[in-house]
């Protein structure tokens, strides 16, 4: 669907096709436990958000140069761009990097150099949004964040992501005030296999400008109330909740309750490589399973602009 959105959602680990996988694996000298484009293809059936994890984190092996983190964006910002996107808040996780001594400056160096001339080559304006992994130590997240200050006029916000269960945000309280400090925005994945509590102590604790997933909240009218009442942003990512089995079917999905109930929702496409599709596919195929409005899907992109950290006047341009 090609209605001029935002996305807000979207790992760029997680739009690591599989065709360029192989690519950089053999430019690398990376061998992948996998004999073909296809066996990896047919590797994409997960049970939970583990599962899909531990696959999401074997391939980005793959990525160890700028030129790879490059590439890996720009193929992106091409596919973005043919589904209507306009603007796109892109996280990333630089200790999954780290871990294989890439340093954050190489990831950032990297994926810049694309986002840079994104307008230009793309018309899609771009924000990073630096991802702690909330299932590593709190001090390795305050690590992470001072290895970025160099590159803080590269970041708009920082973000919580990897196995929620058992990761509450409160790990993360004092690294998100320091993120504040540095003037940096907020935003963290919460209440998607996760309770609703831990969507109250994103908001309540680490003090989130919106929710990443968030489905979960509708098991607390309290927090849904709230959610209203102070229009916070939920990025719904409705091929990830059904492929990671956080709900059974498309048509089951809770987007049209959350539009209905009054919460600021938007549809984004999470890891796209991996679930089936790019944010227009999620828009399109959810919209035909849940039989949504034109009117619906009208709110849905004008939300996406609404919860983007874009400047008051871009964002007006696009209300
Ligand atoms: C993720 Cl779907 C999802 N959930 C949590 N963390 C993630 N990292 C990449 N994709
Ligand atoms: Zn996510």
């Amino acid at each position: 669907m090609s209605i001029p959105k935002a996305e807000l959602h979207l790992h760029i680990e997680g739009t690591l096709e599989p065709e360029l996988a192989f690519r950089l694996a053999e430019r690398n000298g990376v061998t992948l436990p996998f004999a073909s484009v296809d066996e990896l293809r047919a590797a994409y059936r997960f049970d939970d958000l583990q599962s899909f994890l531990d696959l999401y984190y074997r391939l980005t092996e793959v990525l160890g140069t700028e030129q790879d983190f490059t590439d890996l964006a720009d193929a992106y910002l091409a596919r973005a761009r043919a589904q209507g996107v306009r603007h796109a808040e892109i996280f990333f996780d630089p200790q999954a990097h780290l871990a294989r001594k890439v340093p954050i400056e190489t990831v950032i160096g990297g994926l810049s150099a694309s986002l840079d001339r994104s307008q230009e080559r793309f018309g899609i304006t771009t924000g990073l949004i630096l991802c702690f992994l909330r299932d590593e130590p709190a001090e390795a997240a305050l690590a992470t964040l001072e290895a970025a200050k160099p590159y803080l006029d590269k970041i708009i916000a920082v973000g919580l992501d990897s196995a929620e269960v058992g990761n509450p945000p409160s790990k993360f309280t004092a690294v998100y005030e320091r993120a504040r400090e540095l003037g940096l925005r907020a935003v963290a994945h919460a209440g998607e296999e996760g309770p609703a509590s831990y969507v109250w102590e994103a908001l309540d604790l680490l003090r989130v400008e919106r929710i990443d997933h968030g489905i979960r909240s509708l098991e607390d009218p309290e927090l849904v109330e709230r959610l209203v009442r102070e229009r916070v942003p939920l990025t719904v990512c409705p091929f990830s909740n059904v492929r990671l089995r956080c709900v059974d079917t498309l048509a089951d999905h809770p987007l049209r309750r959350m539009l209905d109930a009054g919460l600021v929702a938007t549809v984004n496409s999470d890891d796209p490589a991996y679930f089936g599709g790019y944010v227009g596919q999620n828009l399109v195929d959810t919209t035909a399973a849940l039989g949504l409005t034109e009117d619906q899907v009208r709110t849905l992109a004008r939300n996406s602009f609404e919860a983007s950290f874009l400047d008051e006047p871009t964002r007006a341009r696009y209300l």
